[in-house]
């Protein structure tokens, strides 16, 4: 039994983390991305080949795409939609034509990812991601004002919500707006209330099931061309996979994934196997989804979250918290085999985040939340070192 294809993220120049760092972890595949191409624009060979050189001088290879954006208008099916779905073709047939076949996309309306503090201290005086619905109705309620929020929270919370935002002082207000809105992967979009509020706006009336028909659509016309070259998409789900600011979420649950396999059979449909986004709010049972959908499985990301009972949840490490993962790393492992036999193909597997510890906490705050270099170092060993315990116990080394 093989172990799983080691990743590492690299959020290109401007990742503080360089990538002669990453090449001393170990890790062979870079999941990277061109974060300074506009969303919805066509990617040319000749930057795709600009960016994997810089990989290839120490020894990495690009093995995922982490993401080609999906733009809101794809999601909408409005405006520019059919020029991006054309550019997003063109975009996997240049990837394909680099060596470049995996590529991560999600289709979470208007933000990415969602948290509320970015430096949550554990008592041990590392600082993980966390997410508190007290501190989202804040936002909600008194930054964005979007009609209709307080109908989702219990009264307790919205009580405790006032007496969080009034406990603020003017500066830390701005730097709480920011880290909820401002956390696009890679790039600083400078987004301000306003831009949220419109973007809000164009989902008016829109339900799961009309933005799943545009998924599919999406995905109708992407996955063939995927599939000539060979290549594959793979959807991350939401995060957190529960519904915020009143949005249509569609890739939370198992049901989800398996109407999307349904609906677009193609073999170039895949799912970006987040464990850290699946488990938030205990929703998901994670084994159950690995193994449901492990002919789906090319690429996964590797963490833990930690729900508490107010319905907060923060970033265990990566062995800790809700997610089983002895048990989900061996059913991948197991995917793994089938996946090899089927087309010789490996899953490739990146320690997802890491808490900011040790010396990652005396450098100046990274402009990606969650990416430190010695946390998601102590990721990638931990799950390392889980792997290698995995594979010595089913080939009988350790005679148990
Ligand atoms: C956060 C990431 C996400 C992910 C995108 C993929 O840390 O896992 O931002 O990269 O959603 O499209």
């Amino acid at each position: 039994m093989e172990p799983l294809r080691e990743g590492f993220r690299w959020y290109g120049d401007a990742d503080p983390v360089p990538l002669s760092y990453i090449a001393q972890s170990g890790a062979k595949g870079v999941f990277t991305s061109l974060h300074q191409i506009p969303y919805g624009e066509e990617w040319s060979v000749a930057d795709i080949k600009e960016h994997q050189a810089k990989l290839r001088r120490f020894n990495l290879d690009w093995d995922v795409v982490e993401s080609v954006p999906v733009s809101e208008d794809i999601k909408l099916r409005t405006g520019d939609y059919k020029r991006h779905i054309q550019n997003y073709k063109n975009t996997v047939r240049n990837l394909a034509e680099c060596g470049v076949r995996k590529i991560v996309y999600n289709f979470m309306p208007v933000l990415d990812w969602i948290r509320t503090d970015l430096h949550y201290k554990l008592p041990d005086g590392s600082q993980c991601l966390r997410f508190d619905p007290v501190q989202f109705a804040a936002f909600e309620i008194y930054l964005l004002k979007r009609e209709g929020a307080e109908a989702n929270y219990p009264p307790q919370q919205l009580a405790l919500a006032k007496e969080f935002f009034e406990s603020l002082s003017p500066d830390s207000v701005k730097a709480f707006e920011r880290s909820i809105i401002d956390v696009f992967p890679g790039c600083k979009m400078g987004l301000q209330i306003e831009d949220v509020r419109k973007m809000l706006g164009r989902y008016d009336g829109m339900g799961p099931q009309k933005l799943k028909e545009n998924l599919f659509l999406f995905l109708e016309e992407i996955c063939p061309v995927a599939e000539e070259c060979s290549s594959i998409l793979a959807i991350h789900p939401d995060d957190p996979p529960f519904d915020v600011l009143g949005l249509p979420r569609i890739a939370s649950r198992l049901e989800d994934f398996q109407q999307m396999f349904d609906a677009v059979p193609s073999p170039s449909n895949t799912i970006c196997f987040c464990t850290g986004s699946l488990s938030a709010g205990n929703r998901n049972d994670i084994p159950r989804m690995a193994e449901a959908l492990s002919d789906r499985i090319y690429v996964a990301h590797l963490r833990s979250t930690q729900t508490d009972p107010d319905g907060s949840f923060f970033e265990a490490g990566h062995l800790e918290g809700s997610v089983l993962m002895a048990k989900v790393v061996w059913l991948l492992l197991k995917a793994q085999d089938a996946l090899s036999k089927r087309c010789g193909e490996k899953i490739v597997f990146r320690p997802d985040h890491g808490r900011d510890m040790a010396d990652d906490l005396s450098k100046p705050p990274t402009p990606n939340p969650g990416y430190s270099y010695i946390g998601r170092m102590k990721g990638l060993a931990e799950i390392r070192g889980l792997e290698a315990g995995l594979i010595a116990a089913n080939g009988g080394l350790l005679n148990l």
